[in-house]
């Protein structure tokens, strides 16, 4: 059996500041990928190409990043039945605005599931995909609601932190 793995695209290599955020989350969870950079307008044949030729090899699911008109998700929608998560890059005077409805105002039939704007959904993306193959890796479900206890118990902590620090301040 092909081992499943993740496929990264962004329509330019200058949204890579952003999405290596997302390569990080799939690293840390030893999740399989490879990242390119093909465009909805600039390289659409490329495009094609590559996503049905990565369906064949195994590919499980696509994230697909693009800033401005972004169509690039879309795109692969259209050419796949496997998930699709879009990432909205902020790359112009709209601020990802225009990315983000580009991304993910998709019609019935066709869908995309869309992150935020930058990084914060760059690494939602991650985690997202993470999510998806856990449904078929429960080593991936566990190591996911282990690191969401670490998070938990860091926060906790660091709010007794605070309480402490502020319970010195008015006693001196
Ligand atoms: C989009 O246009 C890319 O995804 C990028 O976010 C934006 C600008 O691309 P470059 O002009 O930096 O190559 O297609």
């Amino acid at each position: 059996m092909k081992e499943p793995f993740v496929s990264i695209l962004m329509g330019s290599d200058s949204d890579f500041p952003i999405m290596e955020s997302t390569v990080e989350v799939l690293e840390a969870f030893d999740v399989r990928y490879e990242l390119r950079v093909r465009s909805a307008h600039r390289t659409p044949e490329a495009t094609g190409e590559y996503v049905r030729n990565a369906v064949d090899r195994g590919c499980a699911l696509f994230i697909a990043a693009a800033g401005m008109a972004a169509h690039l998700a879309g795109s692969v929608a259209a050419m796949t039945v496997r998930p699709v998560i879009g990432v909205p890059i902020d790359a112009g005077p709209l601020r990802g605005e225009d990315a983000l409805l580009s991304t993910v105002q998709m019609p019935g039939g066709i869908p995309v599931a869309s992150v935020a704007i930058g990084k914060a959904g760059a690494k939602n993306a991650g985690y997202l995909a993470v999510q998806i193959l856990s449904l078929s890796h429960p080593d991936l479900a566990a190591a996911l609601a282990a690191e969401r206890e670490r998070n938990a118990a860091a926060i906790l902590e660091r709010s007794d932190r605070l309480q402490e620090k502020l319970a010195d301040r008015t006693k001196s």
